[in-house]
């Protein structure tokens, strides 16, 4: 063996120690009905200890990223401690309060995760879009001083049945994807059982079928020299064609096991009884597991041996739980060795009780020469592998061409246009990309002002042509639109990628997605994805609400504005009119681009130094904008949440308060009201989410002893008096502002969308759903109790 293999081969034994080590030790598994510990997914880790030894200790470059399967972590930090970037303190500490993550996690993590993991599926997407978005990158000329570096995820054979990977796999496809490496764990479990048999061809058949390279790593060194000896060719066969489950079951029962099956098989056919006899029972259980996912040198010779950058696929045969005592066993997913295995364990590993964390402890190669390998490892040549990409100044106001009637979805393609049109340098750092409702959500201007992204220019041949049409759709590296096919989840997972390029790649982008409001049901768990990562992203949806009217159907969107409240990392603005858009935009790119630690603002309560990413849910509805200015004081109410469209006077019995496009209905019914009622106080909001969040947060400021603080919404409602009461309206849940009447005590009466799915006009549905001015009326007359309101007519 030469000194490297040696070095390797007892790193990854350190790993599987560790590994192993870290979760028996870990006092936050969860106990199983006969009080047993269970959790920490020993076995899923295991799997993959010898594919991650050779990857980080050898083939890896600083510029790689990696997505490592949730169920590895544990190898991850022992890797991360190996290489001197994780603490034995937060290894003792795995799976409790801040100490390493039992999944990856960029966020929580401190030893350089490269992307997050634990929703199955979507890390693997991740690293496709991240390859993209170093293509754009690069293709725009930024970064070219660094190398180019190979994405690559590690994934668990049944992770490979997550529908959002063969979305990524289309996409990827249609852009030339380059730099991917997927390498597949196939252990051939998952959770609760063994995988189908012959699924590893259906795989080869699809990633050659995408233009990929593709790997088939089945049998290591030792089962190749074996199946060169005489009888060998029996050998050979019996194993290509014995199930998984028997194979898996032998695993796990070991060399007697694998001795006497294999005679009852083939064993009176001479040449491979001799095989068999010729070796220990200890011997052929190492022969009959030496897969080439646990086989260092086959994994070196097939990673190093990739000459090119097409993406490419290894499917590695493994054992889950490989070298610990529940190998192969189809219960073994969530098992953790018993403190009697653990105890054989440690004596099989020469780890003596007080040296469990020694990083060479019980390994055959010198400490000394380990060190030295270390100290060369390739990956952490560099140190810490995370960038900070500069901050783009953003001017003061973004310019809007107002008319005097406008939707939000018009002013937001009209504010991009004239973003499109400038020199500001920001706007060289937006990328905008949409699942095929580019044009649909108003994008189009920017579209044809800054052209489309492609690595090789291709021209619109309608242009050329010179057939008339509104829209110049040429591709070119320099362009600044990716446009995508229908999947949503394929929009979130290439923000999530855009939305980290400056910590990725080194250079910041200003990602821009755009599309209907209800789809982003489609994507959430995506979304979720970016917002866990910290991805920095606008994520505009339109249309909204039941405000598309004719469209109808599930077209209709009716929970996503309590998503963007609830989802966090991402600040959710619903504005009804165009002016309040331009300012929320303008925060916007530059709230994407804060990554700062301080305490939160105390006029809001809100955290935000920290930054985030940006949602805003816009609507097709024309309303008759306000004239006024925006000046600064307005601005900032605008963002922080709310401001008064009109002031309620001392003794107002009632505060309409809307979001979005219902503004045209409060405005209405207040003007309706103001007849028999004076004082009548129109709220607008602008942002539930941040009008919510400051609310909460300056509650627990208060908790901790700031006895002082006041969020914006509680200055808002302050002068009320105690009985004038609210009527919520927006096009959505109604709970969304429901719960303004928690702040002081108000009464409430909260209107809103509960069903979905009829179409009509406007005027339609706004009736048949109660949030029309008429219901606002009927909700105003209930909430007052016995003063009439004027005007009233029967409700639909
Ligand atoms: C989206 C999602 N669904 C379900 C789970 C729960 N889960 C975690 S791992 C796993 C199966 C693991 O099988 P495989 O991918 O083959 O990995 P192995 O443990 O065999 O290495 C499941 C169902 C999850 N983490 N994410
Ligand atoms: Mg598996």
């Amino acid at each position: 063996m030469t000194d490297r293999l040696a070095a390797l081969a007892a790193l990854e034994q350190k790993i599987l120690w560790l590994a192993s080590w870290t979760i028996h030790n870990a006092n936050h598994l969860r106990e199983n009905a006969d009080g047993l510990k269970v959790g920490g997914h020993q076995a899923s880790s295991a799997s993959l200890a010898t594919i991650m030894t050779a990857l980080y200790f050898a083939v890896l470059r600083p510029e790689d990223r990696v997505a490592v399967k949730p169920h590895a972590s544990p190898n991850f930090h022992a890797i991360q401690y190996l290489l001197g970037n994780q603490t034995r303190e937060k290894l003792e500490n795995f799976r409790g309060f801040k100490g390493a993550q039992s999944y990856p996690s960029r966020t929580k993590d401190v030893d350089d995760v490269d992307f997050s993991t634990g929703s199955v599926g979507l890390g693997v997407a991740q690293t496709l879009f991240s390859s993209l978005a170093q293509d754009y990158v690069r293709a725009h000329g930024w970064g070219l001083e660094r190398p180019e570096g190979r994405m690559v995820a590690l994934i668990g054979d049944a992770e490979m049945d997550e529908g959002n990977i063969y979305e990524a796999l289309i996409e990827g496809w249609k852009h030339g994807l380059r730099n991917t490496w997927w390498v597949v764990d196939y252990n051939r479990q998952s959770l609760d059982a063994v995988v189908r048999e012959g699924l590893w061809e259906r795989f080869e058949a699809m990633f050659r079928n995408f233009g990929w390279d593709v790997v088939i790593l089945k049998y290591g060194k030792l089962l190749e020299a074996a199946f060169a000896e005489p009888g060998g060719e029996a050998l050979r066969r019996w194993i290509d064609t014995c199930p998984n489950q028997l194979y898996a079951a032998l695993c796990y029962q070991g060399g007697a096991a694998w001795r006497k099956r294999l005679e009852d098989d083939i064993g009176d056919q001479g040449a491979v009884t001799a095989l068999i006899g010729r070796r220990s029972d200890a011997e052929l259980a190492r022969l009959m597991t030496n897969l080439a996912g646990h086989d260092l040198p086959s994994l070196l010779e097939a990673f190093e041996g990739i000459d090119h950058d097409r993406p490419v696929c290894f499917i590695a045969y493994t054992i889950k739980g490989f070298g610990l005592p529940f190998q192969g066993h189809k219960d073994n997913h969530a098992g953790l060795m018993t403190p009697a295995q653990m105890e054989a364990f440690r004596a099989a590993m020469s780890v003596r009780p007080g040296h469990e964390w020694d990083r060479f402890e019980g390994l055959s190669v010198p400490a000394k020469t380990l060190e030295a390998f270390l100290k060369d490892v390739p990956f952490a040549a560099r140190g810490r592998r995370r960038y900070e990409g500069a901050k783009l100044p953003i001017p003061d106001r973004l310019a809007v061409p107002m008319q005097p009637a406008m939707s939000t979805q018009q002013g937001f393609g009209l504010i991009l246009n004239e973003i499109a049109r400038g020199k500001e340098p920001f706007a060289e750092r937006i990328v905008t990309c949409s699942p095929d409702v580019t044009v649909s959500t108003n994008l189009g201007a920017f579209v044809n002002r800054r052209g489309l992204f492609a690595r090789e220019a291709l021209a619109d041949t309608f242009k050329q042509e010179r057939i008339p049409s509104t829209f110049t759709w040429d591709f070119s590296p320099k362009g600044q639109h990716i446009e995508l096919g229908i999947a949503e989840m394929n929009l979130f997972i290439l923000l999530s990628a855009l939305g980290l390029t400056h910590s990725i790649h080194g250079e910041r982008l200003l990602p821009v997605g755009t599309l209907y409001d209800p789809f982003i049901q489609r994507g959430l768990d995506a979304l979720n994805y970016a917002c866990y990562q910290d991805a920095r992203f606008m994520l505009v949806a339109t249309p909204s609400g039941v405000t598309l009217a004719p469209e109808g159907g599930a077209h209709q969107s009716i929970a996503t504005p309590l998503i963007g409240m609830a989802q966090d990392g991402l600040a959710a603005f619903e504005p009804a009119f165009v002016d309040e858009l331009a300012a929320i935009m303008r925060f916007g790119f530059d709230y994407m681009q804060r990554d700062g630690e301080g305490d939160p603002d105390e006029e809001t309560w809100l955290r935000d130094e920290t930054g985030g990413s940006v949602y805003l849910r816009l609507s097709t509805r024309t309303l008759d904008q306000p004239q006024r200015t925006m000046d600064e004081a307005l601005a900032s109410d605008v963002i922080n949440g709310a401001y008064w469209l009109r002031r309620p006077g001392a003794n107002a019995g009632v505060v309409i308060a809307y979001m979005g496009a219902t503004a045209s209905e409060a405005i209405a019914a207040a003007g309706l009201l103001a007849e028999s009622h004076r004082d009548v106080g129109v709220l607008a909001v602008t942002s539930s989410d941040r009008l919510n969040a400051g609310w909460t947060a300056a509650e627990r400021a208060r908790q901790r002893g700031h006895d002082q603080a006041t969020s914006h919404v509680e200055r808002l409602l302050g002068g009320l008096t105690r009985d004038c009461g609210l009527v919520t309206v927006v096009d959505g849940h109604p709970a969304t502002l429901a719960w303004l009447g928690a702040v002081h005590g108000h009464r409430v009466k909260s209107l809103g969308v509960e069903h979905f799915g009829q179409t009509g006009t406007v005027g339609d549905l706004y009736r048949h759903h109660g949030i029309d001015a008429n219901a606002i009326l009927h909700a105003a007359q209930a909430i007052m109790g016995a003063r009439p309101v004027r005007y009233l007519r029967a409700l639909a």
